[in-house]
């Protein structure tokens, strides 16, 4: 019987166990590049199977909250070279999550003041953080379909500079109400033309983000992660029917060779089962794909070990668990108990509650 400690090959990636951690804002970068800090905080968590680095901008304008990294500059390649150097150092993996806000962000975040780009020009019912601390955020611009092309070309740009910094892949975040769900929900997105519309239509920028990553650092690099009934307090509705999209969109991806596909069970960071939210059949999204299949959602170490023994997941992602104990994997084969979450420290600031969590002794 499969366990969560064993190995698995995932497209061009060897795991050394099937417990991922997931992709954590930490908001630790200075003006967008990472910090030696960064570098001691994931070596120290590189027992998982594999790390998935924070969610970073792939471009100034993709940026929504204050000091998260960039993947797009050499300067920000180069200091995410320490970082991918201690995960390997320890024997890890890492890949990093190529990241685009769309509406949720703030004037102040970007170049020159500029508005937010979305799908839409409808204003979100959300805050983010910004140097003024939380604020709503500001009224987007829609995108014209003809600057389409440039923004698929900034994620291939950020994925080359995600080899050149060291990581072993990219995943692209199509979750959590960013961008790529902005244009995806036919409750935010309005548009008319080839990107409006149908579902192959709302799916399509997504798809060619995809297509474009891989071409660019291969598909068995290239992991996507969705999250079909995240609503975020109503900010970001559901779509009228989330089995169908994000149905279509796995169907899409399922040729494609792809490392993995990240599945959000229910609302990020809450239910799993969202009162009010339509009854969603992931197993069959999941038969529907033949690469790793990765779940998330606050699973517990039970639901972890049943979830991969069962065989509904062939990796299990941790994210908060994962914050509180570097050695989360060594904890979960002892069934030892877990340090408890400084939830006041999650976001920016030093050391405190990021690098000084500590390890189980012998
Ligand atoms: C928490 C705070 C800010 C951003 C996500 C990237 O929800 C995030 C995020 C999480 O995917």
């Amino acid at each position: 019987m499969t366990t969560l400690f064993d190995p698995i090959q995932i497209g061009d990636i060897a795991l050394a166990n099937r417990i991922a951690m997931a992709p954590l804002t930490r908001n630790r970068a200075t003006n967008s590049v990472p910090t030696p800090m960064m570098a001691e905080y994931y070596g120290q968590r590189a027992t998982a199977g594999l790390i998935i680095a924070e969610a970073s901008q792939i471009s100034p304008m993709a940026q929504g909250y204050l000091d998260t990294p960039g993947i797009y500059s050499p300067e920000q390649v180069a200091a995410w070279r320490p970082v991918t150097d201690a995960v390997h150092a320890a024997g890890g993996r890492i890949v990093i999550q190529l990241w685009h806000v769309g509406r949720i962000s703030h004037s102040s975040l970007l170049p020159e003041g500029a508005a937010p780009v979305s799908s839409t020009n409808q204003v979100a019912n959300t805050q983010t953080y910004t140097r003024d601390g939380f604020v709503p955020v500001s009224a987007p611009r829609a995108l014209r379909d003809d600057e389409l092309p440039g923004l698929v070309a900034d994620y291939r740009q950020a994925a080359r500079c995600a080899i050149e910094a060291g990581f072993d892949g990219v995943e692209v975040h199509a979750a959590n109400t960013y961008l790529l769900e902005q244009f995806l929900r036919d409750s935010i997105n309005e548009r008319s033309g080839p990107y409006g519309g149908s579902i192959a239509n709302r799916a399509r920028l997504l798809l060619e983000v995809v297509q474009a990553v891989s071409e660019e650092i291969g598909a068995g690099r290239t992991g996507v992660r969705l999250s079909p009934l995240t609503t975020f307090g109503g900010s970001a509705p559901l779509d009228s029917n989330p089995q169908a999209v994000y149905g279509y969109v796995v169907e899409q991806l399922a040729p494609l060779g792809l490392a993995y596909l990240h599945m959000i069970e229910g609302e990020t960071g809450g239910p799993r089962k969202p009162e009010g939210a339509p009854a969603f059949d992931y197993a069959a999204l999941r038969r529907a794909f033949p690469g790793a299949w990765m779940v998330n959602n606050g699973l517990s170490r039970a639901d972890g070990l049943d979830a991969v023994a069962s065989g509904t997941a062939d990796i299990v992602a941790y994210g908060r668990p994962f914050i509180s104990n570097p050695d989360l994997v060594r904890r979960l084969k002892e069934d030892a108990p877990l340090n408890a979450l400084r939830a006041d420290k999650l976001y920016g600031g030093g050391a405190e509650g990021y690098t000084d969590y500590p390890f189980l002794k012998d």
